[in-house]
């Protein structure tokens, strides 16, 4: 890094995020300087990172919810998202890629990391993506759907757990990725209008 203060782009990153994400060089440098731009001193903060998530859910709270992203994609825990972070992040949530988001969403169940998912996990971020659906959404939902312990209980049903038992990452990539309803019981995409 140095004293340049424009901070161009360090080749070690610039290897790194080619080698790991499907951008090219071109694209990482202009994607680079539009986050220098927004972010000067080239870090985002979780508040940041919490300011745009409420811009993209106006009518829910989205909060805990991008605590949650936040905390999955600092993967050094520093409490900052870097350039590379940041990148990976995007490439991990918009690539085209099922197993990819799927492996991203176990490191977002994971809330204590230990790899594995267990019961509370679930619920929590059941919980989390629960609030972002809008209150006028939540009414239409089906009668099994619409509180954050049924969706829990659901997914936990489909894996055909007990209480305590935990769901390991291979078993639920694969697991998600045979049911479309269990699929969107761990996301929310906002309707479109
Ligand atoms: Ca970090
Ligand atoms: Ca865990």
């Amino acid at each position: 890094m140095g004293n340049s203060k424009s901070g161009a782009l360090s080749k070690e990153i610039l290897e790194d995020l080619k080698m790991n994400t499907k951008y090219t060089e071109d694209e990482l440098c202009k994607w680079y300087e539009s986050f220098q731009k927004q972010c000067p001193d080239g870090r985002i903060t979780r508040a940041e990172f919490e300011k745009i998530y409420a811009n993209f859910f106006p009518n829910s709270d989205p909060k805990v919810y991008a605590r949650h992203v936040f905390r999955s994609f600092d993967t050094n825990d520093d409490g900052t998202l870097d350039f590379r972070e940041y990148i990976i992040a995007l490439h991990l949530t918009s690539s085209g890629k099922t197993d990819l988001k799927l492996e991203w969403a176990f490191s977002l169940f994971d809330v204590d990391r230990n790899g594995e998912i267990s019961k509370n996990e679930v619920l929590e971020i059941i919980s989390a993506i629960f609030k972002m659906i809008p209150p006028e959404e939540q009414k239409s939902l089906p009668e099994d759907e619409n509180t954050p312990q049924k969706r829990a209980d659901k997914l936990w049903t489909y894996f055909k757990k007990g209480e305590t038992d935990k769901i390991a990452e291979q078993e639920f990539i694969s697991g998600v990725m045979k049911n479309d309803a269990i699929m969107k019981l761990i996301q929310y995409e906002p309707r479109k209008k």
